[in-house]
């Protein structure tokens, strides 16, 4: 049974910079350099499509026994079989959601202070997001929080689920979260926009593991 407290680097494919025809491609080239969750992130696109994406998408991540996860929609989650749902400050409860999808699906929320860390913590949630640390084009208007939090974040409600710190961190920059507190990361435009999205998420992951 695959332990979510494992997790350290958290991939996502995001239709942002990855096109349609190339979902599966990049999906795999992530899988391949070992992310250890993979979501899929499809802002302003239809339902109907993201259903699809997450439809191709599945098998892919069965395969390589990596849990699939939905960003902001629950019903699809639902719908598709994927393995878990990501939620932002603005998408409700988590009852809410544990409603849709049932008490087995992964549930995750995103939090940009500690006290909404720590909230998450006390609703139910099986792990956060924390940040954005650095200000990202990807997460446009939400202003950074930095990187002095994170051991706070990271001895609080990070001994009882996975704290995944995001927003704007690189290869180039990883040390410095690490050197920060933390332990897993969320990396999105530093693996999709890698010339060799395979061998990145590879070194990557060999510096989270301390290697
Ligand atoms: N939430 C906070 S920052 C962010 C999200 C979805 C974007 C992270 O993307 P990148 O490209 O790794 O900065
Ligand atoms: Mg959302």
């Amino acid at each position: 049974m695959y332990d979510i407290r494992d997790a350290k680097l958290y991939g996502i494919v995001d239709l942002g910079y990855v096109e349609p025809t190339d979902l599966l491609t990049r999906t795999q080239q992530l899988l391949e350099g070992g992310v250890d969750l993979l979501q899929l992130r499809a802002k302003n696109q239809s339902l109907d499509d993201i259903t699809q994406w997450a439809k191709l998408l599945l098998p892919l991540c069965r395969e390589a026994k990596t849990p699939f996860i939905i960003n902001d929609y629950p019903e699809i989650a639902k719908e598709v079989g994927a393995d878990g749902v990501h939620i932002g400050q603005e998408d409700g409860t988590l009852l809410a959601v544990r409603e849709i999808v049932g008490p087995e699906m992964l549930v995750g929320r995103s939090t940009h202070s500690v006290e909404q860390a720590e909230l998450a913590l006390e609703e139910g949630f099986d792990y956060i997001g924390f940040g954005p640390v650095y200000p990202t084009p990807t997460k446009a208007g939400r202003a950074a929080i930095g990187l002095e939090n994170i051991s706070v974040v990271q001895d609080t409600v990070g001994t009882q689920i996975p704290v995944f710190c995001i927003g704007g961190i690189k290869p180039e920059n990883l040390t410095t979260v690490i050197e920060a507190g933390a332990e897993s990361v969320v990396i999105v435009s530093g693996l999709l926009c890698a010339d060799n999205a395979a061998n990145t998420t590879r070194e990557v992951k060999l510096t989270l593991n301390g290697k």
